[in-house]
């Protein structure tokens, strides 16, 4: 489906790709030959996100640039910083990482789906939260500055970086910070979903103003034709900053302080070369607009940039998906989605608001079935949890669907303007758990920790689809902030009742009586602990309960003062990490009432989790695979046994 490069065939018969093992070869090649490498680059970014899944269509699109920046600029001196650093694999294939490592690419031992600098010098700073890339890269110019070294700092930011408040942040410091950056703005028209909001549509008159831009073609084609051209664009590039206020009311990175180069086509080699030298040449703070096209080589991606924004593993003829296994039950998010919508249109107070996900969070349904109620607001945590907090003080049932890790964005919102006002939001927590080949930037493995600390806020986490259908039911009826955190991927296929239950908050259930030892599980933590607790009854003929804890604030203290008799044990299991989790929860309200139980936390450990193939081999990596989990709950058991002996 990879379309053909039109003048790949003609530099070489063998492939360039395999000759490059970093900047240096890639400046070595005639310019000639840069349309087969990118076509190489392609074919390689199709070929291994069919099997692996990963993020297609950013790109796809940024061959030319990132070729571009490797001719122009030399890193490591230099610098680049992406912003999200999702659209890094060119970058990676350009930097000695094609071939095994990038065939492996979010994989365990793979090349990640991100930029780190543990992974290679040639990674400046790491990311995978969007907004980041300017304030970093202005850092690194200010730091550049103030050591008198000479190096280029370049960020690279897409379209709907510009949507993040910490964007405009550091937009509003250019000017006090330094006098030398280069800021390129990767312009695709596209988030996730459509960008949205007033900078996007603000984008679109700059790239698309058509007499600007027959005017600036015409002028550019000129300049270069004749002799002494490069002066003579020098000359119009000047002109051209000065007269587009005129045709696009006024630049508006120009009153930032940024010098506004633009718009060009990023597909077109040469420009992207010769832009990018413009750009480079001294000292100035300049934001170079590229036009690019989402998903460009694959007609599939070109045709549903959403869908292929972040694939799962597709027919790279066709497009199709891979068929997962057949009777996958649905996933969490539909179920959420599905649920918001039916309550949504029953209550006109209820409404919807994502960061950008509308797919990722399930609010897709939402938009489609109450569009009035459905708010995107762009790459945007901290304004849509305030925004929220807004709607709430007129009545609203306002619900945040936001990725657990993505919410850390909007905590002193969470305090300061939710849960000091007691304000009934709901946050609908998605990927809180493993995210396993996205890695340690999308885990969601810390939100119970942050929020347990929180004063009237109520925390919990569903067992299945259905009991998450309670909670969404449960916490719009709370009278203040509700947070509900569930995985990725599929529920446990259990039937969704007609009629959701109102939850007793701070109540546990019981899913099984034991004498010897109590399992408090939270979430899908609850079908691990039954498998456990059948093996050590089985093998070790002992009496194991398992408690579905369902709320890790309030916990239910009534419940677990009962379980902790003397001579018993209690383990808490929680995909989270351990350090201020659920089980700490646990720990706490058992030494406050000076219970001697025995007690075994099992959670991640204190350590940033690497990405890997699956959450199974992860879980195994780390001593957390069911069967660790046994072993550790019996060594545990005989351990205060023979204490007590
Ligand atoms: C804080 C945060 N919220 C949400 C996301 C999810 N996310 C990843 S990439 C992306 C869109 C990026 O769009 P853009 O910067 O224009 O780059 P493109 O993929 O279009 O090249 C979003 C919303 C994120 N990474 N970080």
């Amino acid at each position: 489906m990879s379309q053909p490069a039109e003048s790949a065939a003609s530099y070489s018969s063998q492939p360039l790709l395999p000759t490059i093992s970093g900047p240096d070869d890639v400046k070595a090649l005639p310019l000639e030959a840069l349309p087969q490498l990118a076509q190489e680059i392609r074919d390689e970014i199709i070929q291994v996100t069919s099997v692996n899944g990963g993020h297609v269509g950013s790109n796809l699109g940024v061959v030319e640039l990132c070729i571009g920046l490797h001719r122009v600029f030399s890193t490591p001196t230099d610098q680049f910083v992406f912003d999200v650093a999702h659209q890094g694999y060119v970058h990676k294939l350009l930097t000695g990482r094609a071939g095994e490592f990038f065939r492996g690419l979010r994989k365990t031992n793979g090349a990640s789906g991100f930029l780190y600098r543990s992974e290679s010098k040639h990674d400046a700073f790491g990311a995978g939260h969007a907004g980041t890339a300017l304030s970093a890269a202005l850092g690194m110019a200010t730091a550049r500055d103030l050591r008198g070294s000479a190096e280029h700092v370049v960020a690279v930011c897409g379209d709907a970086a510009f949507t993040c408040g910490v964007t405009l942040e550091a937009l509003n410091n250019v000017v006090g910070s330094t006098k030398r950056l280069i800021v390129v703005l990767n312009d695709n028209e596209w988030s996730i979903a459509k960008n949205v909001g007033a900078i996007a549509h603000y984008l679109n008159r700059l790239s698309t103003n058509p007499t600007y831009n027959k005017i600036h073609h015409d002028l550019e084609r000129f300049c270069t034709s004749l002799p002494g051209g490069h002066e003579m664009h020098r000359v119009y590039m000047k002109w051209k900053r000065e007269t587009k206020d005129f045709f696009v009311e006024s630049s508006l990175f120009e009153k930032f302080g940024l010098r506004y180069i633009g718009p060009v086509d990023g597909h077109d080699q040469e420009k992207m070369i010769k832009n990018l030298e413009f750009a480079k040449q001294g000292d100035q703070t300049v934001l170079l607009h590229v036009i690019t096209k989402k998903g460009k080589g694959l007609d599939a991606a070109i045709r549903s940039p959403e869908k292929f924004h972040g694939a799962s593993p597709y027919d790279s003829a066709t497009g199709e998906n891979k068929k997962g296994p057949a009777g996958t039950p649905p996933n969490y998010q539909d179920v959420m989605g599905k649920a918001l919508t039916k309550f949504a249109l029953a209550d006109s107070r209820i409404v919807g608001i994502t960061g950008a996900m509308p797919a990722g969070t399930g609010l897709t349904h939402l938009a489609q079935g109450c569009p009035r109620q459905f708010f995107d607001v762009g790459i945007a945590e901290e304004h849509a949890v305030l925004f929220a907090a807004g709607l709430a003080t007129k009545g609203m049932r306002p619900v945040c669907a936001i990725y657990s890790t993505f919410l850390q964005r909007g905590y002193d919102q969470i305090i300061h303007d939710v849960a000091l006002q007691n304000l009934p939001v709901t946050f609908c927590m998605d990927r809180a758990g493993l995210s396993a080949n996205d890695g340690p930037t999308h885990h969601g493995l810390f939100d119970i920790s942050y929020l347990r600390c929180i004063p009237g806020v109520t925390v919990m986490q569903p067992k299945d689809e259905d009991e998450l259908v309670d909670m969404l039911h449960t916490s719009l009826q709370l009278d203040g902030p509700g947070f509900i955190r569930y995985p990725r991927g599929a529920g446990q296929g259990t039937p969704i009742k007609e009629t959701p239950a109102t939850l007793p908050v701070g109540k546990a259930e019981v899913v099984r009586e034991g004498t010897n030892i109590m399992i408090w599980a939270l979430g899908p933590m609850v079908q691990d602990a039954l498998v456990i607790a059948d093996r050590l009854a089985a093998e070790e003929g002992l009496s194991v309960g398992v408690v579905n804890a369902r709320f890790a604030k309030p916990i239910d203290h009534t419940l677990l003062h009962k379980h902790a008799t003397p001579g018993s044990m209690i383990v808490t299991m929680e995909d989270h990490v351990v350090t201020g989790g659920f089980g700490t929860a646990v720990l706490e309200s058992l030494q406050d009432c000076d219970h001697k139980t025995g007690l075994e936390r099992i959670g991640w450990p204190d350590n940033f989790v690497e990405h890997g193939s699956s959450v199974e081999i992860l879980r195994a990596a780390h001593g957390l695979s069911p069967d660790d989990i046994h072993q550790r709950i019996l060594h545990r058991w005989r351990s205060a046994k023979e204490i007590t002996i």
